[in-house]
């Protein structure tokens, strides 16, 4: 693939640069006044990058067309079955987690674009920091699907080794993992190597305190890390105007470095944004917020009720912007695939599904004192102790058990 650099050296200022254009009043509280924040935020018209438009026709965008320039049809066939797959392996879970087979799951429906675009820019020796919704992107550094699972089955504390495929644990404290990116980040610059890494976050992280102290760190020590946050304008129920008066990525202005908004749902856009951001962290140019402005079609978890807070013109409006739906209208007026193409991918995720299936089911349970030995590495007199009152707990069963 033919990767022109020259766009990449140029910031970017144009997009970040909208931000002084915002409008909004100042100390807006109330919902009158929140309602005219809104109002002038929708009047900034914020730049979207899009190379798919939803009826899946190719739009030529001058500073990011060289991203995915060598693109092949073999290479969209390949991001097309990524994404049917995720998609497969996600509603398997889900349909485990409603048979009891999952104490809790958390759909990526909606948002496979952003997250295989994304995860296919990655080079090997980059390294990801992901929170608990990543699984296209697990997909893409090869983790196994079924090792996803072993954490929200109960059955371990992650599932995979973090180094094996440089995509790090699962992280359900909210924006923590982005001082982790940060962190691991700063060390990759000090060991003089041109690795990348990618911190994934959603438009609720964004307003933790340790995602601005991300920022700060990052733009201050030119890290080579890219901040990639899914905005799926919902944390749980709180649509992101509660999160922010400014489009999202114009916040990175404030701290130095260029921010851009890509069509979350387009998974050539998220591609070709992502390689560019990801070569300016190679170049030693720092930092960059990537803005995926995508849709959580499902619930936030299998223990929320979207019904309760959003309405269904809004899902309804998004659905007719599905990622795969695109890119497969793209295939087939491109000529580009076959229906031979998509049977066999449908036999395919029968084939995955089923697998996952069984590998959760045959999962054993884990060894009931390990969580005690995991907490200090030279034990604790409390932990000790804990462990004591959660064995005399067990003995309590013991009579029961031959019943
Ligand atoms: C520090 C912290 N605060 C609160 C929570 C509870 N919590 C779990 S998910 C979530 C919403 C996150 O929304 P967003 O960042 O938009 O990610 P999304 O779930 O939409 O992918 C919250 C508040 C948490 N896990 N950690
Ligand atoms: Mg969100």
């Amino acid at each position: 693939m033919t990767v022109d650099s020259s766009a990449a050296r140029k910031p970017r200022r144009s997009a970040a640069g909208k931000a002084g254009t915002t409008g909004g009043t100042t100390g807006a509280t109330g919902t009158g006044r929140a309602a005219r924040t809104t109002r002038s935020r929708k009047n900034t018209d914020p730049e979207l990058v899009q190379l798919l438009t939803p009826e899946g026709k190719r739009v030529k965008n001058a500073t990011y067309d060289s991203y995915v320039a060598g693109i092949t049809p073999e290479d969209l066939r390949g991001l097309y079955r990524d994404m049917v797959l995720t998609r497969r392996f996600d509603a398997e879970a889900t349909a485990l987690q409603r048979q009891g087979e999952l104490g809790l799951w958390a759909s990526l429906l909606g948002q496979e674009a952003a997250q295989i675009g994304s995860g296919r820019a990655l080079r090997d020796d980059d390294y990801v920091f992901p929170t608990y919704r990543e699984h296209g992107v697990a997909w893409c550094r090869g983790v196994d699907p079924a090792n996803l699972l072993g954490m929200f089955r109960g059955v371990n504390n992650g599932g995979w080794d973090p180094n094996g495929n440089n995509f790090h644990l699962y992280t359900i404290v909210i924006g923590s993992q982005t001082l982790h990116a940060t962190g691991y980040a700063m060390g990759v610059a000090k060991d003089g190597a041109d690795s990348a890494v990618i911190a994934y976050f959603g438009d609720g992280a964004s307003s933790q305190g340790d995602v601005a102290e991300s920022f700060t760190f990052a733009a201050v020590y030119n890290a080579p890390v890219v901040f990639f946050c899914q905005n799926n304008q919902w944390a749980i129920s709180e649509p992101t105007e509660k999160q922010t008066r400014v489009p999202l990525y114009q916040r990175a202005q404030g701290y130095g470095f260029p921010g851009v908004r890509v069509d979350g749902n387009d998974v050539l856009a998220c591609l070709a944004v992502t390689r560019w951001a990801l070569e300016r962290a190679r170049n030693g140019e720092g930092p960059t917020l990537v803005e995926a402005f995508t849709y959580r079609m499902g619930a936030h978890t299998t223990s929320d009720d979207p019904s309760r807070y959003r309405g269904d013109e809004e899902r309804l409006a998004w659905e007719a912007k599905d990622p795969m739906l695109r890119l497969r209208r793209h295939l087939e007026a491109a000529n580009h695939a076959d229906e031979g193409f998509f049977e066999e991918l449908e036999t395919e995720s029968e084939a995955l599904g089923r697998r996952v299936r069984e590998a959760v089911r045959s999962m054993p349970d884990p060894d009931r004192f390990a969580i005690f030995e995991n907490v200090y590495a030279d034990g604790h007199s409390l932990v000790d102790e804990e462990r004591a009152g959660f064995a005399a707990y067990q003995a309590s069963f013991s009579d029961a058990e031959g019943v």
